[in-house]
């Protein structure tokens, strides 16, 4: 009767766990004994309504059966949980029903807590945070005002306190305004004018990335590029240690590549070009190259549309063609004036520079494909080395002089390899690393060029025109007109945290204005004697993001968004575990604020992951088709009793049947299920025929219905299963299609490891008969410290897949022993737990346990024992072989020889001879030599 059935044992253990409070993560002070600490963090998810989807529990379990794993290694294990609970859908939900997005994101919050309880991690739930809760985003807006009141000293590398800026004196003398507009210029959170993506339709403000070619990802509406005030913060300042410190992680190669090209570091040189025809006071535009050996190849320059230089150097005939152009690049992203771009457009200023290598003048242009954002916002445009120039130069008809050789076999355009330089002067016949080299000291000597660092990276843009973000703490100081008089005034501590003022309407304006714009009580503020405006925008969803895992050590501290001494013992991050979608941005803006909070002294580490994981994606369940080519004239599609056959006619003609998928001829079935294909050299083909299919996984969504919803398979299987399938599908980092057989195939094993201790003839949960307390034998001793060692190994590099293989031979081979030990037993038990926790509980409970084995130690191994277990060796006497024997693998010489002494065949030979000698060589030979 007691077969497995999770749904009686799963929300036992769950609430026994709770009532316990098992998981609970003491502070290190009210730790007994020193413990190691091993901080496991999983990103935190956004708690959309659509709820838990199957991607989530793959690194959440992976993550749990680690800390499981480091409990019973005696580690003092951080494993917490909590909600990235700012975000848009909350938003616009709100806007559609009227329902406050803090309702709306406490119940998404109840169903993913309902739904990752159900999953039975072992979260210290004391510890949960939420990014949207007062007590939370108050030190949100604190670390933004430390970010605030920092700049970056360059000479220090490090960012320090805005009092320590050192301001000029010419500054101190203009008084108040003068020093308090030094200082924000200076600040790591700035104010700019920036282009902003702004979609009429939608009535809001879009991230970069949630514009797509032009249109809005939400519903495809157009998004126009505006000017807009906004808040930024400095990242660029740390773009150097950003990289630099990449060297320090334990984070895969190509994680560090994409936050390597993300950084994107160049080396290379600013040069300066005199514009003509200006008189004396002419001035200089400065360029950025990274090929200054290309130098005497630059033919003409381009200066971004937005070049401040512009009006003072385009002559009154270009005026108004400039000015045309300007105004229609204003419209375009970056994407769309670099990549999305098919030609090249631009215009002649009508002015002039001088070429300070050839001394000849050249034109200057402009042109979209120059950013404003990037280096200097001008180049020289090098045609015969440059392909964006080339394409320029042909359209325009400006020369192109190459400066490096071309192969003879070259037929391309511009050359951008390596070659030896020509048409170059006092370069020519070098290569380019040497080219480079020699120009730049050139450049150097004539003081008209310097060595210059550029990086891709942007600031970042801080502020959104949302409601549902933590408020700035900032104030605008009001003058006597009643408009901003340029002073701002950031908030005290003790005056956070600002919160959201209520509000019933969260319509957008219609304008790209923050809606808070519309709280008119809440924006005015009495302070000292002068009235404020409040800081309309919120902050990205990012900013809850950034620190999050340092509030997990201290969660309820309303001193301080933590408390240094525990921040000191739990910091950094052991392990990560989260998706690679967040490879870039979140871990760049986190390491980010991590730094910054480093120099200001509040944090002992200045890296906060020390290792990194990204897991793979889950795919939707596998499709099989016939592949489409196989479908000729020659293909029949005959139709009988709900059979399908397919009948194809060609050199190995043959007749298929593929059961019931309801298909016409010429359409092609894609419902085969897994059990009617077989694999074989990689491809797939239909079940015990020769017709191949194609099998294929898309990426889940609900579009294409093949979403799978964790409740429902733990309402099927249990979590226990749900958690092992997901392990092992293969491994962490690999994307995997899903596959509900495969989830059966776990529910078998686990059923089998219950049937194992469980008596199933009984009517109630007792202890199997079968286990007693005799010694294990010799195989199953090997068996179990092998697999203990297999496990142990294979939980610390993380391939959860393999070990659970092991897990399987194990317990088939249990399974055969008629007796089965008790030792055995309990072993395996152990190195269920962190796998299928729920189970493992209950048959440690049947094993005769009355409490958790969260904290039981881990099984230990005995090395010699998980060597294969034995080993022949041959025996000889004087040289010559005369038997073999059978000794455990690893045998020492003296058991050896014992061993060879008791074979009865070389007992034979030597009774009544002497033994010389004895040569063992363990593992290899036995010789004895004995005189005749
Ligand atoms: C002359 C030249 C010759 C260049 C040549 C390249 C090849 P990275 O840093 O690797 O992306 N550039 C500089 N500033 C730019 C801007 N604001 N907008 C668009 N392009 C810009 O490449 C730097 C190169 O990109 C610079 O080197 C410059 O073109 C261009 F054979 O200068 B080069």
């Amino acid at each position: 009767m007691p077969a497995y059935y999770p749904a009686s044992i799963e929300p036992k253990w769950q609430s026994y766990w709770e009532q316990h409070a098992t998981f609970r993560t003491p502070d290190p002070d009210e730790l007994k004994q020193a413990k190691p600490k091993y901080f496991i963090l999983d990103m935190f998810p956004y708690p959309s309504g659509a709820g838990l989807h199957v991607g989530h529990p793959e690194g959440y379990t992976a993550t749990d059966i680690l800390a499981r794993y480091k409990r019973m290694r005696g580690f003092n294990v951080l494993h917490p949980m909590g909600w990235d609970a700012f975000g848009l859908p909350a938003e616009q939900y709100a806007i559609e029903t009227g329902t406050h997005p803090r309702e709306t994101t406490q119940k998404n919050i109840t169903t993913f807590r309902r739904q990752i309880k159900s999953l039975g991690f072992s979260y210290d739930w004391g510890r949960e945070v939420d990014t949207t809760d007062p007590h939370y985003f108050k030190w949100t807006q604190w670390i933004f005002l430390t970010l605030y009141n920092t700049w970056f000293d360059d000479q220090a590398n490090k960012g320090r306190p805005i009092e320590e800026l050192p301001v000029p004196d010419d500054i101190v003398k203009q008084g108040e305004k003068a020093i308090a507009r030094f200082r924000d210029q200076h600040r790591l959170v700035y104010e700019t004018n920036a282009p902003v993506n702004w979609c009429p339709a939608l009535g809001t403000v879009l991230a970069n990335e949630e514009v797509i070619d032009g249109k809005s990802e939400r519903g495809g509406h157009p998004v126009v590029r505006l000017p807009l005030r906004q808040w930024m913060m400095r990242i660029t300042a740390y773009a150097g240690r950003l990289l630099d410190d990449l060297e320090t992680l334990d984070w895969s190669h190509a994680l560090k590549e994409m936050q390597r090209n993300w950084i994107g570091r160049s080396e290379g040189a600013e040069i300066d070009f005199a514009v003509t025809a200006h008189g004396k006071d002419s001035p200089k535009i400065q360029v950025f190259t990274t090929r200054p050996d290309t130098l005497f190849g630059a033919t003409y320059m381009v200066l971004a549309p937005e070049h401040p230089l512009l009006s003072r150097i385009t002559t009154p005939e270009q005026t108004e063609a400039v000015k045309t152009y300007q105004q229609q690049a204003s419209f375009k992203s970056d994407l769309e004036r670099t990549e999305l771009a098919k030609t090249k457009t631009g215009v002649f200023t009508g002015a002039y520079a001088i070429n300070p290598a050839t001394n000849k003048q050249i034109p200057i242009w402009i042109a979209d494909y120059v950013l404003s954002s990037y280096g200097t916002g001008a180049i020289m445009a090098v045609p015969g080395q440059d392909e964006r120039d080339w394409e320029f130069a042909e359209k325009y008809q400006l020369p192109i002089i190459r400066t490096v050789q071309t192969p003879a076999d070259f037929t391309g355009k511009a050359f951008t390899e390596d070659g030896p330089a020509i048409n170059s002067d006092f370069l020519n016949g070098l290569h380019v690393t040497d080219a480079k080299q020699k120009m730049l000291a050139w450049l150097e000597e004539k003081q008209i060029g310097t060595r210059r660092i550029n990086y891709k990276l942007r600031d970042w843009l801080f502020s959104r025109q949302r409601y549902w973000g933590e408020p700035f703490p900032l104030l605008h100081r009001l003058g006597a007109d009643g408009e901003p008089d340029g002073i701002i005034e950031p908030l005290n501590p003790e005056d956070l945290p600002v919160t959201l003022p209520e509000m019933t309407d969260y319509k957008p304006s219609g304008k790209p204005e923050p809606p808070l714009g519309k709280a008119t009580e809440w924006l005015t503020v009495q302070k000292n004697g002068h009235t404020y405006r409040r800081e309309l925008n919120t902050m990205p969803q990012w900013a809850g993001s950034c620190w999050y895992y340092l509030r997990y050590i201290d969660p309820r501290n309303d001193k301080a968004f933590v408390d240094p001494a525990k921040e000191r013992y739990w910091m950094p991050v052991d392990l990560y575990v989260g998706g690679a979608e967040h490879a870039v941005l979140h871990l760049l803006y986190a390491r980010f604020w991590h730094k910054v909070l480093f120099d200001r002294g509040y944090l002992s580490t200045s890296e906060p992951f020390q290792k990194l994981i990204n897991q793979g994606m889950i795919l939707g369940e596998m499709e099989f088709h016939i592949t489409p080519e196989l479908y000729t004239e020659n293909t029949t599609v005959l139709e009988a009793k709900n059979l399908l056959a397919v009948h194809i006619k060609n050199d190995e003609e043959d007749f298929y049947v593929i059961k019931n998928p309801p298909i016409s001829a010429g359409s092609v079935p894609s419902n085969l299920s897994e059990d009617q294909t077989e694999k074989r050299k990689g491809m797939f083909f239909l079940k015990g025929t020769q017709l191949p299919l194609l099998g294929r996984s898309e990426k889940m969504s609900k579009s294409r219905g093949n979403v799978i919803n964790p409740d429902d398979i733990v309402k099927a299987y249990g979590a226990d299963s749900l958690r092992l399938y997901e392990m092992f599908m293969g491994p962490l980092e690999a994307t995997k299609p899903w596959n509900t057989q495969g989830v059966e195939g776990v529910f078998r094993f686990l059923s089998r490891c219950w049937r194992l201790i469980v008596d199933e003839s009984s009517e109630q949960v007792c202890l199997s008969p079968t286990v007693t307390d005799d010694a294990p034998d010799e195989e199953t001793l090997r068996k179990l410290h092998q697999t203990i060692k297999k496990v142990t190994d294979d939980l610390e590099g993380m391939r959860f897949n393999t070990s659970i293989s092991a897990l399987m031979e194990l317990s088939n081979h249990l399974a055969r022993l008629e007796k089965k030990p008790r030792w055995a037993m309990k072993t395996l038990v152990l190195l269920l737990a962190p796998f299928a926790p729920h189970l493992a509980e209950e048959l440690w409970q049947v094993l005769g346990h009355s409490s958790t084995l969260a904290y039981e130690a881990w099984p230990a191994f005995d090395p010699v024992l998980t060597v294969s277990s034995v080993m022949e060796i041959p025996v000889q006497i004087n040289g010559k072989l005369r038997s073999k024997v059978t000794v455990p693998t690893g045998s020492t010489e003296e058991i050896c020889k014992q061993a060879a002494l008791d074979d009865d065949r070389i007992k034979e030979l030597l009774a009544g001879k002497i033994i010389k000698k004895a040569i063992v060589v363990p593992g290899k030979l036995i010789n004895f030599v004995i005189s005749n």
